[in-house]
């Protein structure tokens, strides 16, 4: 054994002396849990040193800053990413290993961050990630909320929802700010005096600042994520409590403090809930004044606001900014309003998410009153003074204006909060080369044609500190031994190992790695399905929330294909397949829970049958989220990316898994659009209608009972689901899903891509039937993902829409 390095040796004093004295055991008795603590805490006392450089400097070159509002954080775990920033790692594992433990173990005791839903959080996190990595002045702003995303628990094949205390035991990496908190108000009426307009509001609850410490990797530079929880004012009923009522004390307490306390898990319908209204305008109103009042304290006036502060909106979840900002300027620094506006304009940018229309954001009118009688105000006069300039370009064209409006005067009468955020906005972007397209094209073609210079686009990324770096550290290993270390901070190098697919040698040691993850994927399933796959299979993963559109559907009706196919002819040689699914359905959404149950029931049938042994499994991993998710992206063959053409507006997994040697089946959607351009149509599985296509079909009267009668292979597949083949119980069970293809339009046309499908699974199997052509085919694919680090995506945000300087 090699004795330990002096860093190891000093890293195992400095653990031990807070074993002791933070967490309070004796070094033989400290569990696996105490070490993570200990480990942890030895992480925070360096990066706070480089945390009050940063703010520091920043402070001292008065910066111009870039604030990223959001409701979701998806940060995950903390400690390996901080020990690899501050180049620990080793030395921690050393030191791990005279504890008589692993880093692994150490590491796998954190609870989850799990402060988002899905794509829109985890990008945000990548997004800080590069921040800090880029040395960019910035801050993230969003809510600490006191439960995170739900926990799956899969019980008798279906979905159960249990609550994420991760806050239960508390957290090393947080630091509460005890002195930056400020009033939040709700409610009341409004008064005008003269020309002043007075909020009167009703009630009142504090928001108190915890930070995050966000290392950068490729500099001593850091980023904060600030995360407001909601405590009731100090003031708050004494009388009750001095009456010893302490029932109604803790009631009226509650009602304060429950706006911080759950994450809303739901990214397919708007949430339409008074709570969550409270939420968003909760965290954006402590952010404004933050943001104010640093800029205040640096200059001294707000005159100047623009040229220091940019506000990015992730989404339309703060968009009530954009009024909160005016709100600020006019009522309370007494600005005039058109110059208020103007830098309102000048601060803001916004990035769309999604273009389900189902998923966007609107306010009964009636609500926004009650909970904010002035911003209602607000929005209503941006909206007579937009118009009114609208009404300029095309005079006399109602359906124009009308599309435009900030209110939705169709119904009930509601606030849009996207076209809001367009108008407070001077930069709109979507987050692919294909999806910013669409948006001007559709959602906001009438804001396109008023202003086409503000509409651009961003194409996503992802971290390869965490994705590749952290997640698959054989991986990394052969990447520095080929191309030295700095991939990290400078992706494109990847392209250095394209070459390498030539190289016998390299390609052995590249798929060994990749076998090597498959085991730890295949260990990590049969811990938590208890079902045996065998890492000599083809590993086919599918793993994102469960979306209708997102089509893990199709992905079943293949799987079906496959079992009857394999029961036809057992003597062929089917390339043995396992298909892996993961992701959580929001708790409401019935036909994607069924979709679940599905999985799980067609799973039981296909595992348990003896004609099939390891030609087929199907296994679905629960509680799907950031964690669960660095084990299996390193350890994918196949990467399913099937949404219905137009509908996914990036996808970020699709490039995790990418990066770590999977190929990609998928459609003309999203991001698998560019990532097609990079890594050559040679090496990727298209399929599938495309968007247009999809269009014309849907205009031209899509039949899909058609494709079922004329295909009997299809037709059997279906039949075997409607007629309770896999749920003998209750052979009804699936039958709603059956008919909404059947009869209900098939609303994301599986059936119409159906047979393309097929097609290409089967030319994935006569792939990876010759391994050599795979792996090559694996490394092109990793090497042409350099385009795809999150630093390029923040770069091109700090240059483009942000204007702040990164250093090349
Ligand atoms: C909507 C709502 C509605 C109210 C309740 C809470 C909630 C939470 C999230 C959402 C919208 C989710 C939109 C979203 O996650 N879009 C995904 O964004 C990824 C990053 O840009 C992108 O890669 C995915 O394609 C896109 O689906």
């Amino acid at each position: 054994m090699n004795s330990p390095t002096p860093e190891a040796i000093a890293l195992n004093a400095a653990i031990d002396e807070q074993l002791l004295k933070t967490v309070g055991v004796a070094r033989q008795d400290a569990t696996s849990t105490d070490l993570m603590k200990a480990v942890a805490q030895v992480a925070r006392e360096q990066l706070s040193e480089r945390w009050v450089q940063t703010q520091g400097a920043d402070r001292d070159n008065k910066a111009r800053r870039v604030y990223y509002l959001s409701m979701e954080f998806l940060i995950g775990r903390t400690l390996s990413n901080a020990l690899g920033a501050l180049r620990l790692t080793d030395a921690a594992m050393q030191g791990m290993t005279d504890h008589a433990h692993t880093l692994e173990e150490i590491v796998d005791q954190e609870p989850d961050a799990a402060l988002g839903n899905g794509g829109l959080g985890r990008l945000a996190a990548c997004f800080l990630d590069s921040m800090a990595n880029l040395g960019l002045p910035s801050f993230g702003y969003g809510i600490r909320y006191e439960y995170g995303m739900f926990k799956q628990k899969i019980v008798g094949g279906a979905q159960t929802e249990l609550p994420d205390p991760w806050l239960a035991d508390g957290t090393p990496w947080e630091f509460p700010r005890a002195d930056i908190s400020f009033p939040v108000r709700f409610g009341g009426w409004v008064e005008h005096i003269g020309d002043r307009a007075v909020w009167r509001h009703a009630g009142e609850v504090v928001a108190k600042a915890y930070d995050m410490v966000v290392p950068g990797y490729g500099t001593k530079k850091v980023s904060t994520l600030r995360l407001w929880k909601a405590v009731a004012p100090a003031d708050l009923d004494l009388q009750a409590f001095n009456t010893g009522d302490y029932g109604r004390a803790a009631q009226v307490k509650n009602e304060f403090e429950n706006i911080s306390w759950v994450l809303y898990p739901n990214d397919s319908t708007p949430a339409g809930r008074e709570l969550r209204l409270r939420q968003e305008y909760f965290f954006v109103a402590a952010s404004v004044r933050d943001i104010l009042l640093r800029h205040m304290v640096e200059h001294g006036t707000l005159d100047n606001l623009h040229d220091f502060v940019a506000m990015h909106l992730n989404d339309t979840h703060p968009a009530i900014a954009v009024a909160e900002l005016m709100h600020v300027l006019c009522d309370e620094h007494s600005m005039p309003w058109a110059k208020a506006w103007e830098i309102c304009q000048k601060t803001f940018s916004y990035t769309n998410h999604t273009l389900m229309p189902e998923a966007l954001e609107t306010w009964p009118v009636g609500l926004m009153q009650h909970v904010l009688p002035r911003h209602l105000e607000i929005i209503l006069r941006i909206n007579a003074e937009f118009l009114a300039l609208a009404a300029k370009h095309r005079p006399g064209d109602n359906g124009f204006l009308a599309r435009l409006s900030l209110i939705d005067e169709s119904g009930e009468r509601r606030v849009r909060m996207a076209n809001l955020s367009v108008v407070g906005s001077h930069m709109i972007n979507g987050v692919s080369a294909l999806h910013s397209d669409l948006l001007v094209k559709t959602l906001f073609a009438d804001f396109a044609s008023l202003w086409p210079e503000r509409f651009t686009n961003m194409t996503n990324g992802i971290t390869p500190r965490r994705w590749l770096s952290q997640a698959n550290p054989g991986l990394a290993t052969l990447l520095d031994k080929n191309i030295g270390p700095d991939w990290r901070n400078h992706l494109d190098q990847l392209k250095q190992v394209e070459a390498k697919q030539d190289d016998a040698a390299f390609r052995a040691e590249f798929m060994t790695i990749k076998h090597a993850n498959k085991r730890r994927l295949a260990a990590l399933i049969e811990k938590t399905t208890g079902i045996k796959v065998s890492p000599d299979s083809l590993f086919d993963v599918q793993i994102k929330r469960i979306h209708e559109y997102k089509r893990q559907l199709l992905n079943v009706l293949h799987v079906i294909w496959r079992y009857q196919a394999i029961l036809a002819s057992p003597d062929a040689q089917w390339v043995p397949r396992v298909t892996i699914f993961a992701g959580k359905a929001a708790s409401s959404y019935m036909s994607a829970k069924s979709i679940i149950h599905l999985i799980h029931d067609v799973g039981n049938v296909i595992n348990n049958d003896p004609r099939i042994g390891d030609k087929l499994k199907l296994v679905f991993i629960p509680n799907y989220g950031v964690s669960v998710a660095e084990v299996i992206m390193p350890g994918a063959d196949l990467s399913e990316q099937i949404s219905t053409a137009g509908t996914e507006a990036s996808g970020t997994g699709n490039m995790k898994l990418a990066l770590n040697g999977a190929l990609t089946i998928g459609t003309d959607d999203g991001a698998n659009i560019e990532i097609r351009e990079n890594v050559g149509d040679d090496n990727i599985f298209i399929f599938g209608l495309r968007t247009p296509e999809v269009q014309a079909m849907k205009q031209g009267g899509y039949q899909p009972m058609r494709l079922y009668e004329n295909n009997p292979g299809l037709k059997a597949v279906l039949d075997a689901i409607a007629g309770g083949q896999f749920s003998p119980n209750e052979p009804g069970r699936y039958r709603g899903l059956v008919d909404a293809l059947l009869w209900g339009g098939d609303h994301y046309m599986l059936l119409a891509d159906y047979a393309s499908y097929i097609e290409t699974q089967t030319r994935v199997d006569a792939l990876y039937a010759q391994p050599e052509a795979w792996a090559r085919k694996a490394i092109i694919n990793m090497a042409n993902m350099g385009s795809f680090s999150s630093d390029r995506t923040i770069a091109q945000y700090a240059k483009e829409i942000w204007n702040i300087p990164v250093a090349p």
